[in-house]
């Protein structure tokens, strides 16, 4: 197992868009084993592979308190959506910045597991707005995306003068 590295933005690699899994391998199974152990040690709820520099569409997902209900979430897709809330969100991609974002509240949705069995999953609250953050990274978007350009130069300059310190 290894801790990954995580990209911050601006930095443009989280920009990219992420290819479908096709091959099931060990080699997805030991990536998800080191995206939960980076994950945990952040701490985090979520983490995409977008943002350890693997442009592949698997997620890591764990809102439990306990830390032991791991989620993985390969290949996912939104089914069905409904309604509207707004959550203050944070990203490991942003760290130390917190800002209310507008995600559907309610998603079921289909995704694949580790070893490529298919699986279907009615969500709401935080684990809903997490897979959307989540499938945001996978798109190479990120959740300052939705603020003006404003806040989002000032986010960038808080973050580079924190980076310096
Ligand atoms: O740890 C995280 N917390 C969080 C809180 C509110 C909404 C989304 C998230 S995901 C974030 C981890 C992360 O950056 N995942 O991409
Ligand atoms: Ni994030």
């Amino acid at each position: 197992m290894a801790l990954l590295n995580i990209l911050n933005f601006p930095d443009p690699r989280l920009r990219t868009k992420a290819k479908q899994v096709t091959d099931f391998n060990k080699k997805i199974c030991e990536l998800t084993d080191n995206m939960f152990l980076t994950m945990y040690a952040a701490p985090g709820i979520g983490l995409a592979a977008t943002q350890v520099n693997v442009h592949q569409r698997i997620i890591t997902i764990d809102i439990s308190e306990e830390k032991n209900q791991p989620l993985v979430v390969i290949n996912p897709t939104i089914l069905e959506k409904e309604g509207e809330q707004a959550t203050d969100e944070g990203c490991l991609s942003l760290p130390g910045i917190y800002e209310p974002v507008k995600r559907y509240d309610k998603i079921r949705l289909k995704a694949q597991d580790k070893h490529g069995k298919f699986y279907e999953l009615d969500t709401e609250g935080l684990l809903s707005v997490c897979i959307q953050h989540e499938m945001d990274h996978l798109e190479g978007k990120l959740f300052v995306d939705y603020l003006s350009e404003m806040k989002r130069n000032r986010i960038r300059k808080k973050l580079a003068k924190a980076l310096k310190a």
